[in-house]
């Protein structure tokens, strides 16, 4: 299996994030993507490549412009006003508030997230468009006939929607690589979401949508982050109904009821009948993960990666979470391994 890498996610490191009401050091860091790219060379799992520039373009298909240019000018701004430490927003727009972007940089941060654990740093903005980067050749592999491709992409992105990051998310990596995919000719996408956490800018980007199937299983948002999206009943609107699934599982769940909505969501990708599937590849599933509170254990993940092996479709895994950083590589490699054939 190929694999796309740059070393540019090193230049988005957060200070700390708002968690237990400390502020605390980030549990999004490198050394979470430098130990998935060791364990992919351990592993000697195939080829890894650097990324080819794709421009902001393939971004604006699912970013806003307004989004993706407070993106580009958020540190600049920041920093103009005096500050040198991380950029973090402290207010939000909710309930009977007005939508305007305001002026001034701490409104925008306000205007454009929806927490306080994704700081905005120096070197945010050149991973972030590393990151698509690596996500848009993983697609254009599959374009060109590769039946599976591992984009090693960090910071995460499916907490990212059209128009607002947080939740250590700031460009929708698997999003961005999905509507390239259509835009180079795929008539279906669908986007399975195996992340611990939902997916609610994947989601809500595609949701009118009936050519890009999302489906995710994830905490249930009564109990878990981000809390205001991945309800069982949000299955889509207009043309897009009943092409959103969400399968969410009560904290503590087993392996088993795991595995089980796992199965669910394969079997509505299969009747959709793709041309390609992108993986948003989390594995706070794991038992040992510190924010998450699902039991898998490092050798499901071959399971995982099996079943979604037997699809037989062209697959784009893409990083997302997972903070149990000592077992990171193996479990993230497992459900690679897993995926290729023999079954
Ligand atoms: C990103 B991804 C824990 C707070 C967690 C943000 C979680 C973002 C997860 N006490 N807040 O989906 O892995
Ligand atoms: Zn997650």
């Amino acid at each position: 299996m190929l694999t796309i890498y740059s070393d540019d996610h090193r230049l988005h490191h957060g200070q700390g994030e708002l968690n237990d009401g400390k502020f605390q050091p980030c549990f999004e860091f490198p050394a979470r993507a430098d130990n998935i790219l060791a364990a992919v060379r351990d592993a000697q799992l195939g080829e890894i490549i650097a990324p080819d520039t794709f421009g902001l373009e393939p971004i604006r298909r699912v970013h806003s412009p307004q989004f993706v240019a407070f993106l580009e000018e958020a540190w600049g701004l920041w920093t103009a006003e005096g500050r040198s430490s991380d950029a973090l927003p402290l207010n939000w727009p909710v309930r009977g508030m007005r939508q305007i972007e305001p002026d001034y940089i701490d409104g925008k941060l306000s205007y454009f997230s929806f927490d306080a654990a994704t700081p905005i740093t120096a070197g945010t903005w050149t991973a972030i468009t590393s990151g698509a980067n690596v996500a848009l050749t993983g697609a254009k592999k599959l374009v060109d006939g590769e039946t599976r491709a591992f984009a090693l992409c960090r910071p995460p992105g499916h907490h990212a929607a059209a128009d607002y990051y947080g939740g250590y998310c700031f460009f929708n990596n698997a999003a961005i690589a999905a509507q390239y995919l259509r835009d180079q000719g795929a008539k279906r996408v669908a986007i399975l979401d195996v992340d611990y956490h939902h997916g609610n800018g994947t989601q809500s980007i595609f949701y009118d949508r009936n050519d890009i199937l999302f489906v995710s299983i994830h905490g249930d948002p009564r109990q878990e982050y981000p809390f205001f999206l991945g309800h069982a009943d949000e299955t889509g609107e207009g043309t897009g109904k009943g092409f959103n699934l969400n399968l969410p599982l009560p904290w503590q769940s087993s392996a088993d009821d795991w595995f089980s909505a796992l199965d669910t969501g394969l079997q509505r990708i299969s009747d959709f009948a793709p041309d390609h599937l992108v993986v948003s590849l989390g594995v706070d599933t794991f038992i040992d993960d510190p924010i998450s509170q699902f039991r898998l254990r490092t050798p499901d993940y071959l399971e995982v990666g099996k079943r979604i092996g037997r699809l037989d479709l062209p697959t784009l895994f893409v990083m997302e979470g997972g903070y149990a950083v000592s077992d990171i590589g193996t479990n993230v490699v497992n459900v690679l391994r897993g995926s290729r054939p023999p079954f």
